[in-house]
């Protein structure tokens, strides 16, 4: 590549919230970046960025971002006016206090912030939160909590083992998870295990990108997967598959025992299955060592996900695929609990309220309700569930800022708006959740016109709330991010990056090595064994009733990281489109382009038909944040899944276990 002599050369890591967690370069010029690319020293990031590479520059300059502090007159009005910062910061300072003189408490003042930008000084807000008394904030993820807490039950901790290993695998499983759109840095991996001789299987419910480029594939129903996983262990266990070790796993007999009380085709007939395909599947598996298995987090956003995960880590337990080079199930780690959380201030007298139930939980709270609203790094109203309650409930708040890039669904309906910059103007590190590597963000360019990071943003209103009332906040408004750096890089990363200083992620990110996991077969559980989950009662997990006679499913969009990254408005369609088996439109009545209505008890969608053989026919499929005003979760009630609290501290949301039916219009 061409480099003029005054480029400059900037190192950075992905912030969003991606599997890949990338290595980025940018190149810039007179204080203008001019390209990023993908870093080639980074094995994963491997020289190439995802197609939305030119989403992730364009959005920097894109003329609808916003550079300066807003205030709408009247809220949701469109009736916006430029403000000064300090003016929008004295306005915040003012009404935190008068709030907490009129409640005596700080409680009315509630947080929601998630993952649009996951660098590991954006916990600054939730420190200037915490230095001003108890208050209410979101806790849990939508992202991976029942799937965590099911690896956490079963292993004792949540490791990833190194994807490069996953070429050693044999057999591979791709099960609920779309990593050709979702996490496609990984995908060359895969490719590289099938040049060695591995066999690639996907299950999935729709015939995704991935499920294109595998050996197999298999059409599960929506929820099925703990029908159809238990239906491949009853036969592992006729055809002498399964090992139970007693000296490292516990439960193992009993779930044996169990098993074999299970009527196969009753399991079959429930996952819409052929005995054909369970045969082949378990043909490869008894063919084939090592079997490496990827759970996704699509699987789990189910009522039961939780326990299909467990059901998948006994699968792999159970047949000798955990602790070998190849081997395992990779789902998600929480490297991030090696860093430092000071800069959050913790305390233990927060009101947690559960993010995926943000709609009930804040209507549910009176002693005192929540008077003030600070959005940052999310978007409720665009990905939220029950928004139907949650607009209701946001009309009574007295105040609501929104930190964002872009005037969003939750910015257009805020008092105040503040603009924060990107990742490239400005200084913080990430460490993702997947893979293991550990990058830095130095500033590329200045900051965008007026735009602050969400840490200076809290260093700002510290200052002015301890000026009108000295002693409200005990942020450490005086530490810069380096100094905030300083302390969340722990010795330990230190270590385990071998590096002596966070500054010398500048040069390009850096990995720490997990070994192979469960190598030694000492698990992280109390007893150090493996833990079986338990098979009874399970008649309404495996057998639902269904109220309606569709599933519809909206997983993550290739485009877009959900709500970031639209396009121009002028191409959005008016209506979301929702992709139907063709036999099932014409059983409706409905052909491609037909104007219909999406319905259930929770509420109406009108959308455009799409038709597409990849879907089975009691399934409809929308991929989320394609639209950003399709408002898809409008239909959605908020169902939890069955596991998520004690990881996460909330249980896991069932975002894809949404029934519905379909009319035309
Ligand atoms: N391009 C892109 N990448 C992203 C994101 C994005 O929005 N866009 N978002 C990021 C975030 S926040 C997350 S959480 C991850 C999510 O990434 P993934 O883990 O890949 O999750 P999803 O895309 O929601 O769903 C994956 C697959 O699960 C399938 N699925 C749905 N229900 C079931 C089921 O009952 N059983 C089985 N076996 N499969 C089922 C869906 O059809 C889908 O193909 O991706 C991250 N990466
Ligand atoms: N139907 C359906 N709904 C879903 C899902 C699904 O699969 N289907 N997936 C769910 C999942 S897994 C997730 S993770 C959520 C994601 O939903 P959200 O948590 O809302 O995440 P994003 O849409 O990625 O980003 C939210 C906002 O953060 C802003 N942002 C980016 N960087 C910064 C920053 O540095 N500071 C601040 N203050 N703001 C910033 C972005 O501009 C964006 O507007 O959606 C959930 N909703
Ligand atoms: S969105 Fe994901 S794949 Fe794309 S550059 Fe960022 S981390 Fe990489
Ligand atoms: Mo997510």
């Amino acid at each position: 590549m061409l480099t003029h002599k005054t480029d400059q050369i900037t190192h950075h890591i992905c912030t969003r919230n991606c599997y890949d967690s990338c290595a980025i370069i940018a190149r810039s010029r007179d204080g203008q970046i001019t390209d990023l690319y993908g870093d080639a020293q980074n094995p994963i990031t491997a020289g190439r960025l995802c197609s939305k590479r030119q989403h992730i520059l364009s959005s920097i300059y894109d003329p609808r971002r916003i550079l300066h502090p807003m205030i709408q007159h009247g809220r949701g009005s469109g009736r916006w006016s430029r403000i000064s910062w300090a003016r929008a910061i004295d306005l915040i300072a003012h009404k935190i206090l008068e709030i907490k003189a009129s409640y005596g408490s700080t409680l009315p003042l509630c947080l929601n912030k998630y993952s649009g930008n996951l660098g590991l000084l954006r916990r600054a807000v939730e420190g200037m939160f915490n230095s001003l008394g108890a208050t209410t904030q979101t806790r849990g993820t939508p992202c991976f909590s029942a799937g965590l807490d099911a690896q956490y039950f079963d292993f004792g901790a949540n490791i990833t083992s190194n994807i490069r290993d996953v070429t050693q695998a044999k057999l591979i499983l791709l099960w609920g998870v779309n990593p050709a759109w979702t996490a496609v840095h990984c995908m060359p991996y895969f490719y590289e295990a099938r040049r060695r001789g591995a066999t690639i299987v996907v299950l999935d419910p729709v015939f995704t990108e991935t499920a294109r480029k595998a050996d197999y594939y298999i059409q599960l129903r929506p929820g099925s997967d703990a029908s159809f996983a238990l239906a491949l262990l009853h036969l592992l266990e006729k055809r002498n598959m399964l090992h139970d070790m007693p000296a490292h796993i516990t439960g193992g007999s009993s779930f044996l025992r169990d098993l074999s009380a299970f009527d196969a085709d009753e399991l079959l007939r429930t996952a819409g299955q052929s005995l054909d395909a369970v045969q082949k599947l378990a043909a490869l598996i008894e063919e084939n060592h090592p079997m490496h298995v990827w759970c996704g987090f699509g699987m789990q956003r189910h009522r039961y996900g939780g326990f299909a995960v467990r059901l998948i880590d006994a699968l792999s337990m159970l047949t000798g695929n955990i602790g070998c080079r190849g081997g395992g199930v990779n789902y998600a780690h929480q490297g991030m609990l090696l860093f430092s959380d000071a800069i959050m201030q913790r305390r233990s007298d927060t009101r947690f309220i559960d993010i995926n139930q943000f709609a009930d939980s804040l209507a549910a709270l009176h002693d005192p309700p929540v008077r003030f609203l600070w959005i940052a790094c999310r978007n409720p109203l665009g990905q939220d569930v029950s928004l139907q309650k949650l607009l209701s409930t946001w009309t009574q708040l007295d105040f609501v800022v929104t930190a964002d890039k872009f005037l969003t669904q939750s910015a257009a309906l805020s008092d105040l708006f503040l603009p924060v910059t990107t990742e490239f103007e400005e200084l913080d590190a990430y460490a993702g959740y997947f893979h293991h590597w550990v990058g830095l963000n130095t500033p590329a360019i200045p900051p965008r016109g007026e735009a602050k990071s969400d840490l200076e943003i809290a260093r700002l209103l510290t200052r002015r709330l301890n000026e009108l009332a000295p002693h409200t906040s005990t942020f450490p408004h005086q530490k810069e991010a380096a100094d905030f750096l300083d302390e969340t890089f722990t010795p330990l990363v230190y270590e385990r990056l071998s590096i002596q200083h966070w500054r010398e992620l500048e040069e390009g990110s850096r990995a720490y090595d997990t070994g192979i996991p469960w190598a030694d077969h000492q698990f992280a559980t109390d007893d150090g064994k493996f833990h079986c989950c338990s098979l009874a009662d399970m008649g309404s997990i495996l057998f639902p009733t269904q109220e309606y006679p569709f599933y519809f499913l909206t997983p993550h969009a290739q485009q877009n990281i959900n709500s970031q990254h639209q396009m121009p408005e002028t191409r959005l369609p008016e209506h979301p489109i929702v992709f139907l088996h063709p036999k099932a439109a014409a059983a409706k009545g409905l052909s491609e382009n037909s104007a219909a209505i999406l319905w259930n008890d929770t509420g109406e969608l009108h959308v455009t038909v799409g038709l597409t053989e990849t879907v089975p026919q009691d399934t409809i499929l929308c991929p989320q944040g394609e639209s950003r005003f399709s408002a898809l979760n409008w239909l959605n009630a908020g169902q939890t899944a069955d596991m998520g609290e004690v990881r996460t501290g909330t249980p896991g949301i069932a975002l894809h276990d949404v029934l519905v039916n379909i009319r035309a219009k």
